[in-house]
């Protein structure tokens, strides 16, 4: 049985809308009555960062939310969500280390600025930065989507489920993609698939 520690407030939520898609058993563990120290002792148990996500699949145990998916799709999908051909599971790869290295830096940045260091240690300029930062790889999600619905082309894959994942948060954060017209249309269809309903808890 597969197990995902960590509450859906958290990057939790990105391997749950990928186990959704999945259509595959799995026991959610969220954890979210626990203490900030609580859950990273109680995640600790499972695998060495104490960060959720953290999943176990039998013997294996695994942490970053990104590899969990990239795992579970590999895994448990030959078809849609990890394409055929190893060209295309390259570009899955290209485009999930994207997410984590120009995408996440600065929505992160963004959202530590406006929901944790709000006292003396806000940093205006540091969120300012991160925004004018984030107008980069919004650009080239916006050209790659000019042509294309979809990162890889016509269909749904884990390349736009992690991106669009990341791109969750921004949500939170009040931020306004409408000026990125493609990047808008392609978020919407994605967050409209069934699975990222049945992920966030609606039926
Ligand atoms: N790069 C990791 C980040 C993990 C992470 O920072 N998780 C946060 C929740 S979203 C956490 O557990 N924070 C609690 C803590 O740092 O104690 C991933 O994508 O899984």
């Amino acid at each position: 049985m597969i197990r995902l520690y960590g509450p859906l407030q958290s990057r939790a939520a990105r391997c749950l809308w990928m186990l959704e898609e999945l259509s595959i058993p799995y026991e959610h563990v969220p954890m979210d009555d626990l203490s900030r120290e609580e859950r990273r002792k109680a995640i600790g148990a499972v695998t060495i960062t104490g960060k959720a996500p953290a999943m176990e699949d039998g013997n294996l145990k695994l942490f970053e939310s990104t590899a969990i998916n990239l795992y579970l799709a590999a895994k448990y999908d030959d078809r849609e969500l990890w394409p055929a051909t190893q060209a295309q599971r390259a570009h899955v790869l290209q485009w999930a280390f994207f997410a984590m290295t120009e995408l996440e830096p600065p929505i992160v940045t963004m959202f530590m600025q406006k929901f944790v260091h709000t006292g003396d240690n806000h940093n205006e300029a540091a969120a300012q930065a991160a925004e004018a930062a984030l107008a980069e790889p919004l650009g080239v999600l916006e050209k790659q989507l000019a042509r294309r619905s979809h990162l890889l082309g016509d269909q749904f894959t884990a390349a736009d489920l992690i991106c669009v994942s990341v791109l969750d948060m921004l949500g939170m954060l009040g931020y306004d993609i409408a000026s990125q017209a493609k990047v808008n249309k392609w978020m919407n269809s994605c967050k409209k698939r069934p699975a990222y309903a049945r992920s966030r808890g609606a039926a």
